[in-house]
């Protein structure tokens, strides 16, 4: 079993949390400081919440003797990424009266809202209430918002397949009322059976969990690098079950040679409903109970994977599942990327992928996004789907509401921003980083975009302006913007420093390499002009960035 004794600081505060209670009720009282006690820290991201700070105005508070400037960030739970227009409406407007007013979309399918002060956490969390929104286990050790194939283009069963965000997002909910109690209503839960928790118990998982869904032959989810992923496999458009892959993560530790990115190994197919939401229940219970408990470095399902092997991982599970996994079912995978622009589903129904560089939603003096997306939202005629890569999808929308909907694309300008965009910055993405992530070595989400700007003349220069290079970057190694799942990846060393990963592939089956180290900007630009020239002349027919730099300078 796992390490028993010799337990990490987070699992003695989970233990004794009583429900993930902790003290956030006093914490909130408390208006000597705009922070929360130490133990609430790792208690509040259970409810989807994460006390921050302005990191660029830390030293200017530092020397007039003040406190740092603490506020919070909220992410709300949408499996699959999905909003109707009524709770984008309640979001937008949520933002501008408690948060910065930027609406930040992850990663992960979802929204974030920063800068809320300690006071704004409780009316910004029962208005989402009011909303049916709510935020969670976004964060904590617990399984995370569940992601999915976003856009219905890409199958005629898209809903059937996206109905298991959902399942498995409810499957996996912790039993703990604390979030109500403490966020809502302030009701006491009497009879503590309510929430005896067979799945999560007292201590939860070892570490954060996360689940994505894929639909073959987009990866759009980037399925492998989730602890689960579950690849469709659908034939003549029926949904025969799902491939499972387990141990997929991306984080990995500056100097510590113990930690790595790995993506995820398939190890069998599940052909019913109750049997693939019973073996994703399963290997969550086994990770629960031989998950590194000591070293929240080497807490990933990825690390219990290794340490015990797949095979002793897969016997187990059998065990607790009680059936035996199929054979891996064929599939093939042949691209990533998202569907810009209109597209039309089987059903007969408008998607719109709008382009949202780094998933920021805000107005600014060129672009008025936020408002163009409210307006959408107001006419009621669509849903809002969100990707894998921070953009937005205008979805659902009907026939006769399209040239509606297309008109207020086109007045705001949104299908300009949309299609100018070159191929390499719509393939761009980067993770938050400066100024609220207290992890952050680099920058990620203010800087990429100007880079993107001096790698484009390049690729013009090769003439591979049409290139579809996926181009990731990420403030430190943690891998928020899956940089090692790039063609090209930048991850943050230092200020103004990255190492550059070469060699993904375009699909997000194979994990790039470090290529160079520590590199400042103007050695990046002119790695790449290198990089660029060698793969013009010398790259096989219709061969990516990501297999040439493979070839020739990873595995070489
Ligand atoms: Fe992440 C921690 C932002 C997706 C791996 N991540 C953080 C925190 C919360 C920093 C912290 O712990 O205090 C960042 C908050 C920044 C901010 O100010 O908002 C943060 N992660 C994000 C988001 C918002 C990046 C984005 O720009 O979109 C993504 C939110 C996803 C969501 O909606 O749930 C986000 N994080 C990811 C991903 C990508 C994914 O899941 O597809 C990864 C790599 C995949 C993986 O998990 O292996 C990722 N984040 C991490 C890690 C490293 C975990 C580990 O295995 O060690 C941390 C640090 C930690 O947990 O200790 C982290
Ligand atoms: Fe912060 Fe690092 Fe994640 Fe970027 S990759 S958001 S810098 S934890």
């Amino acid at each position: 079993m796992s390490e028993k004794n010799n337990l990490s600081a987070i699992e003695k505060i989970k233990v004794a949390s009583d429900g993930l209670r902790g003290s956030i009720k006093q914490s909130l009282q408390d208006e000597i400081t705009g922070a929360i006690r130490e133990d609430d820290k790792a208690v509040i991201k259970f409810h989807g919440m994460y006390e921050q700070d302005d990191r660029d105005r830390r030293e200017e508070r530092a020397a007039k003797k003040l406190d740092r400037l603490y506020t919070f960030m909220i992410r709300l739970r949408l499996p699959g990424g999905f909003l109707t227009a009524d709770k984008w409406i309640a979001a937008h407007n949520i933002a501008g009266e408690n948060s910065t007013g930027v609406i930040k979309i992850t990663t992960r399918q979802t929204i974030q809202l920063h800068g809320l002060v300690k006071s704004k956490i409780k009316p910004t969390i029962q208005a989402f209430n009011e909303a049916h929104l709510d935020s969670i286990a976004t964060c904590g050790d617990i399984n995370r918002n569940v992601t999915c194939a976003s856009n219905p283009k890409m199958s005629p069963i898209h809903a059937e397949v996206f109905a298991y965000a959902d399942k498995i997002s409810e499957l996996l909910m912790p039993k703990t009322k604390a979030y109500y109690e403490i966020w809502i209503n302030d009701e006491k839960i009497v009879d503590k059976k309510d929430e005896e928790d067979p799945l999560y118990q007292d201590r939860y998982l070892p570490r954060k969990f996360k689940i994505g869904i894929a639909i073959p032959p987009n990866n759009d989810s980037d399925v492998f690098t989730n602890d689960i992923g579950l690849i469709a496999i659908i034939e003549n458009n029926v949904l025969k079950g799902f491939n499972i892959a387990i141990g997929g993560g991306l984080s990995t530790t500056h100097g510590n040679p113990d930690t790595y990115a790995r993506l995820g190994t398939v190890i069998g197919f599940t052909d019913t409903e109750f049997k693939t939401l019973k073996a994703i229940y399963e290997v969550l219970t086994v990770q629960r109970d031989y998950g590194n408990r000591s070293d929240r470095k080497l807490a990933r399902l990825k690390y219990t994977v290794d340490k015990y092997g797949v095979e002793w991982f897969k016997e187990e599970l059998e065990k607790r599942i009680g059936f035996k996994l199929e054979p891996a079912k064929p599939y093939t995978f042949t691209e990533r990327q998202d569907l810009y622009g209109w597209e039309k589903s089987e059903q007969g129904r408008w998607y719109y992928t709008v382009f949202v560089e780094n998933g920021r939603v805000l107005d600014d003096e060129k672009f008025a996004l936020k408002t163009a997306l409210l307006e959408v939202a107001k006419t009621g005629k669509s849903n809002f789907l969100f990707t894998a890569t921070q953009n937005v999808i205008i979805s659902d929308v009907e026939e006769k509401d399209k040239a509606a909907i297309n008109k207020i694309l086109q007045d705001f300008k949104v299908i300009e921003h949309t299609e100018k965009a070159s191929a390499v910055r719509r393939n761009s993405i980067a993770c938050v980083a400066l100024p609220t992530c207290p992890l952050a070595l680099a920058e990620g989400q203010r800087y990429l975009p100007s880079l993107i700007s001096k790698i484009e003349p390049l690729l013009e220069k090769h003439k591979l302006a049409d290139e579809n290079i996926i181009v990731r970057m990420t403030g430190c190694p943690n891998g928020c913007g899956r940089p090692y799942a790039a063609e090209i990846g930048f991850v943050g060393t230092a200020p103004g420093k990255y190492n550059m990963h070469l060699g993904g592939d375009n699909q997000g089956e194979r994990l790039n390499k470090t290529y160079k180290q520590h590199l400042d900007e103007a050695a990046i630009l002119s790695e790449l002009d290198g990089l660029f020239g060698i793969f013009k002349k010398e790259r096989k027919k219709g061969e990516s960035f990501g297999d040439f730099s493979n070839r020739k300078w990873v595995s070489a």
